[in-house]
């Protein structure tokens, strides 16, 4: 099989996922849906500019708009379109694990470079756990979708991304494992372009070139399964859907943090319920 830059069926894209470690879905979010996201967070950034964190390889962040827009987020988390996908490629398993959204100012566009990595649950970077499944198809025990919400052109930064490298120890093992094969694959498309990837390929941000004018924003959503470790030690999510009536929500998002046993603990109206250890947590 071979890459290609764009994939659009569910046949493809689920195809390219399982050869390559990632798809790339144009179109994925509608232009309203862009045009309310963008105005969200822009409103956000100018009313409540202390809930966006310093820049962090040039981008500034805000991991809280779930708990501030629980149901028009989850509508996003759980999108009409990719969500299928995402079950698809965990089995059927999927359990909220993170929700960002990211800006880079133009300013900061040149100097937004991160390193090759790939993204590790905190849990299996401490104490172990299964960083991808050989008894998946899709080989993900987590996956991630990044959408853009402004168009990235030749000279923006521009996610990227090393297909087939998910069971290589280092960057060096890939590059030596892959052989001809080793690609670098910048990822540029229009606003509503959704990369869905597995955490564990090798990826990085490519910096934008210094002329660039546009910057880049974009919304992260990882997934966890029921059967892996939460992603992090901190995500938080509100009472409507932690402790939702509809079972489906409920169980979706059901992998709680110790934060978020804290959180529900300290400021949720209802009991957190028995099957969490409440007590046990500090
Ligand atoms: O912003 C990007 O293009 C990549 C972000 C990323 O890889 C990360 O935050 O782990
Ligand atoms: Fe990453």
């Amino acid at each position: 099989m071979k890459i290609t830059e764009v994939q659009t069926t569910t046949e493809e894209i689920l195809a390219h996922y399982q050869a390559f470690g990632y798809a790339v879905i144009p179109d994925a979010l509608s232009a309203e849906e862009l045009d309310y996201l963008n105005r969200l967070v822009e409103s956000d950034m100018a009313s409540h500019p202390d809930g966006w964190h310093k820049p962090i390889e040039g981008a500034v962040g805000n991991g809280s708009l779930l708990m501030k827009y629980p149901r028009e987020m989850d509508a996003f988390i759980r999108h009409r379109t990719l969500f299928p996908l995402i079950q698809e490629v965990l089995l059927g398993e999927a359990r909220y694990a993170q929700f960002d959204f990211r800006d880079i100012s133009m300013e900061r566009a040149s100097s937004s470079q991160m390193g090759f990595h790939r993204d590790i649950s905190w849990y299996g970077s401490t104490v172990g756990g299964k960083i991808w499944d050989p008894e998946n198809p899709y080989k993900s025990t987590y996956t991630c979708v990044i959408y853009y919400l402004k168009d990235v052109h030749e000279c923006c930064p521009a996610f990227c991304i090393v297909p087939c490298s998910h069971e290589y120890g280092s960057l060096a093992e890939a590059k030596a494992g892959l052989g001809d094969q080793y690609r670098e694959v910048p990822i540029r498309g229009k606003a509503g372009t959704a990369i869905l990837y597995n955490i564990t390929t090798y990826h990085t941000r490519n910096g934008g070139k210094p002329e660039c004018t546009h910057g880049r924003r974009t919304m992260h959503n990882y997934h966890s399964r029921t059967t892996s470790a939460p992603l992090t030690n901190w995500a938080t999510v509100p009472e409507e859907l932690a402790l939702s009536d509809d079972r489906d929500t409920r169980l979706f998002y059901s992998q709680w943090t110790p934060n978020q046993i804290k959180h529900a603990r300290d400021h949720y109206a209802k009991p957190v319920p028995s099957y969490y250890p409440v007590n046990a947590i500090k």
